[in-house]
């Protein structure tokens, strides 16, 4: 007799995606150009800080060669378009157009940066342009980098120049990539330069960052300019332990800080009022000038990158902190790791593809339903030579698995009526990592770092193919 088990067959379900939908990767310069001595560009913090402190860096490793798609793009390009892009996201090197990141233009990363959007468009792929992705110009951070109002305008230049000369072409812009990152790397959590750890000048930093995005989105408008403009933010929702009312507070409290920050004034033009009571009990509002607040308030995003990689799990602080201790935002609350989770043990990340789901209908509930796209979500994993087949092409089923998985919870938010328009993995091929550098691989297109040569991964096939068919089966 037959099994009835055995037999029934899995109930397969499509998961279509619309046919305008945004597939492709994102990147950044300083992790993908390379050449950072050469084509005139200028010192940022990463160059520095690597000949400062190389040991910050996994096995010594720089940014100064990185993928070396400064010289390899053209390549680089005719592999997104075999991959079936649509869309690429990557950023402009602030240092390598302002080599002093205010005064001279730098001629040859005006040409660098036209050759790159002209191959896009070529390949049928529309360039998406974020303008700082950590990499301050060092001699703006000698000046005080985002602490200094002076280094706000310097930002506006660069960015009106980047429309004026760029803008022509392009039609998707952002004005930051995950700016509370700088601020808890360089400010809170000494994991970035300039490793301060000071509540007080952090709340400065993530202030100018939301008031110069602000600025940037004003002298878009104002140029006239016919494209959309907006920020990528990386969001970590806050699942609170229990439905106990200190657990639930201490989520929403983490929620406020690491999320709400820079969502509320990109999005809704204000700032939440339970992080504002924080600052003030710490005394640390920032330094803002007359008329600030309107420009916020004025001036919110036409669209939102989200950056999803993990959840943040939260319940009540369990003990005092010590009052001689730096104030940070886990005075106000103890993380938590949930029982059973399921983890990305090589880079540390709980792995929750719902999280990706619950942003959207958040989203969509309480921020207008906001034009949105995910604009990162990825896993970087150590070793992966170790799944080289004979080829050399690494069979990552575990990212095909990963990207599934999170696809499907996207697809629901679609489904219940999210304005999710596309979907970039980061990233397109292996690059370099802030201070993992090489460690975790994230790429649809491994690199071979002593040749540079690129092999596509097994899940770049798969992304092709998804693309092709606008979707997948399962
Ligand atoms: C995001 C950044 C990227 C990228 C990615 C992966 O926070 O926008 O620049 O690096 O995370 O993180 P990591 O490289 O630290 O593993």
């Amino acid at each position: 007799m037959t099994n009835p088990t055995q037999t029934r067959m899995k109930e397969q379900k499509t998961y279509q995606f619309p046919t305008d939908f945004w597939w492709g990767t994102a990147s950044s310069a300083t992790q993908m150009e390379g050449a950072a001595f050469e084509g005139g560009k200028g010192l940022n913090i990463w160059d520095y800080w690597y000949m400062q402190e190389p040991n910050r860096f996994f096995n010594g490793v720089s940014a100064t060669e990185a993928s070396n798609f400064y010289h390899l793009y053209e390549e680089d390009i005719a592999l997104m378009k075999e991959l079936g892009h649509n869309t690429f996201r990557f950023s402009i090197s602030w240092s390598r157009l302002f080599p002093q990141g205010v005064g001279e233009v730098n001629e040859e990363a005006i040409t660098f940066y036209n050759n790159v959007i002209n191959c896009l468009i070529d390949h049928g792929i529309e360039p998406f342009i974020n303008l700082y992705h950590f990499d301050m110009p060092m001699a703006l951070q000698e000046q005080g980098g985002w602490e200094s109002r002076e280094v706000v305008e310097a930002y506006v230049t660069f960015a009106k120049t980047c429309f004026e000369l760029f803008g022509d072409r392009v039609e998707k812009w952002f004005t930051h990539n995950e700016p509370i990152v700088p601020v808890e790397g360089g400010y809170l959590y000494d994991f970035h330069y300039p490793n301060v750890v000071d509540f007080k000048r952090a709340v400065q930093v993530a202030y100018h960052s939301i008031l110069s995005s602000a600025m940037a989105i004003e002298s878009y408008r104002d140029m006239g300019q016919s494209g959309q403009i907006g920020i990528i933010l990386n969001l970590t929702p806050s699942y609170p332990r229990s439905q106990h009312p200190a657990d639930l507070s201490a989520a929403r409290i983490a929620d406020a800080m690491f999320n709400r920050s820079f969502l509320d004034p990109s999005v809704l033009g204000t700032f939440p009022q339970e992080l504002v009571d924080v600052l003030k009990s710490e005394d640390a509002m920032p330094q803002m000038e007359a008329g600030d607040l309107e420009l916020i308030r004025e001036h919110t995003v036409d669209l939102l990158g989200i950056n999803y990689y993990q959840p943040r799990r939260v319940k009540a602080k369990a003990s005092l902190p010590n009052p001689d201790a730096p104030f940070l935002p886990e005075n106000l609350f103890d993380f938590y790791e949930m029982p059973g989770r399921k983890m990305n043990p090589y880079r540390g990340w709980e792995i929750y593809e719902k999280g990706i789901y619950d942003i959207l209908i958040n989203l969509k509930e309480n921020y207008g339903n906001i034009p949105c796209f995910i604009s990162e979500n990825g896993m970087g994993v150590e070793g992966e030579e170790r799944y080289r087949d004979e080829n050399g092409s690494v069979q990552d089923d575990y990212r095909i698995d990963f990207i599934r998985e999170h696809l499907k919870w996207m697809h629901q938010a679609i489904e219940e009526g999210s304005k999710v328009k596309g979907y970039h993995l980061w990233t397109f091929m292996d690059n370099w990592s802030w201070s993992n550098a090489y460690k975790n691989r994230y790429g649809f297109v491994g690199i071979d770092l002593d040749t540079q040569q690129r092999t596509v991964k097994k899940s770049g096939y798969w992304f092709k193919e998804l693309i092709e068919a606008k979707g997948f089966t399962e």
